[in-house]
């Protein structure tokens, strides 16, 4: 089994931005942990981050035939990407939305999300466990 996990922009400025609201952690720790969860249960895996929208619909779309889940945390694209929706929608590659934060007790334009509605499951406010949540979800369903 094969899952893309694809980070959206400022993920990047994790233990510089809000730390507060995201944490310490940074970018590099996110991927450490990602890749922890993955050696320990045997998921082969591959990680991306961008601050480009339409960085991030070419790898949905090269994931097209090579990955059979995607963890995706599209970040502000999240409010806005009919784009990146439409893309998870074309490649029909099951698609875990994964928030750090708790988006639904944030400003209004956080309670929107257009990957949601193609999103086989949506994990908010756990962090970097969110991530395991979805890796695990996948593994367990696909
Ligand atoms: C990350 C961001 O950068 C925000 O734009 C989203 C999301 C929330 C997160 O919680 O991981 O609104």
């Amino acid at each position: 089994m094969r899952i893309l996990v694809l980070n959206g922009p400022n993920l990047n400025m994790l233990g510089i931005r809000e730390p507060e609201m995201y944490g310490s952690n940074t970018y590099a720790d996110l991927e450490k942990f990602v890749d922890d969860v993955c050696r320990e249960n045997g998921i082969d895996y591959e990680i991306y981050q961008t601050n480009w929208e339409g960085a991030l619909v070419d790898r949905i779309q090269e994931a097209y035939g090579k990955f059979d889940g995607i963890v995706i945390n599209p970040a502000a694209y999240t409010h806005t990407s009919v784009a990146i929706l439409d893309a998870v929608k074309a490649v029909a590659i099951p698609a875990v939305e994964v928030h750090l934060t708790e988006v639904n007790e944030r400003e209004p334009f956080r309670h929107i999300s257009y990957i949601g509605l193609a999103a086989a499951k949506t994990i908010t406010g756990k962090g970097f466990e969110g991530y395991r949540e979805a890796l695990l979800w996948l593994k367990d369903n696909l």
